[in-house]
């Protein structure tokens, strides 16, 4: 199964993700072929309509502190449930949905989570650190809000500038590159 990753402003990730209530191969497919497209995309997280699939589903692979990647951190969360929420912290965010774009948002600075493995085991996880944050932005997007939507008025102002400077920016390579 190849995925592509779906990017803003495409509609898709508005969407609101529906319960997983089938554990088998289907979804097994779905969840190997994710990680693939993460890890080639070189993100930490990702979330299935961010691959067009609107199902309650998010991997997170966060990297060790010599910033290694590797798949035994791997953590898939089926219909995740934020249960408690602790404090406030700050995080410079990107997403792989919206490329080449990094600004602050302000997050909760543990959470507690209730999930499904991809046996449809339910478990548990206290989160902080960017584990915390990777969680709560994934969750977002299941309930179709992306990182910008999080954004003060004058930052959100600022992605638009520059989202429309690189729209531009596109174009203006690709005439050049027909001559
Ligand atoms: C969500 O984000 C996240 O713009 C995962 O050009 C964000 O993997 C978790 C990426 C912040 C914790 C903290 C973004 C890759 C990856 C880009 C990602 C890009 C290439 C983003
Ligand atoms: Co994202």
């Amino acid at each position: 199964m190849k995925l592509t990753i779906v990017e803003y402003p495409d509609k898709r990730l508005k969407e609101k993700s529906r319960v997983v209530e089938k554990f088998d191969t289907e979804l097994h497919k779905l969840l190997d072929a994710m990680y693939e497209s993460m890890i080639s995309s070189n993100g930490i997280g990702l979330a299935a309509i961010q691959v067009g699939h609107a199902k309650q589903i998010l991997l997170l692979n966060i990297p060790d502190e010599n910033d290694a990647q590797s798949r035994d951190a791997l953590i898939e969360m089926i219909n995740p449930v934020i249960i408690e929420s602790l404090g406030e912290t700050t995080y410079q965010e990107g997403c792989l949905s919206v490329p080449s774009f990094y600004e602050d948002v302000n997050r909760f600075e543990r959470v507690s989570v209730n999930y499904q493995d991809r046996d449809g085991n339910t478990k548990s996880i206290d989160a902080d650190g960017l584990l915390s944050i990777a969680i709560q932005h994934e969750i977002d997007h299941l309930n179709g809000i992306l990182f910008i939507d999080k954004l003060s008025y004058s930052r959100r102002k600022k992605f638009e500038k520059e989202y429309k400077k690189m729209q531009k920016e596109k174009k203006s390579s690709k005439t050049s590159a027909k001559e």
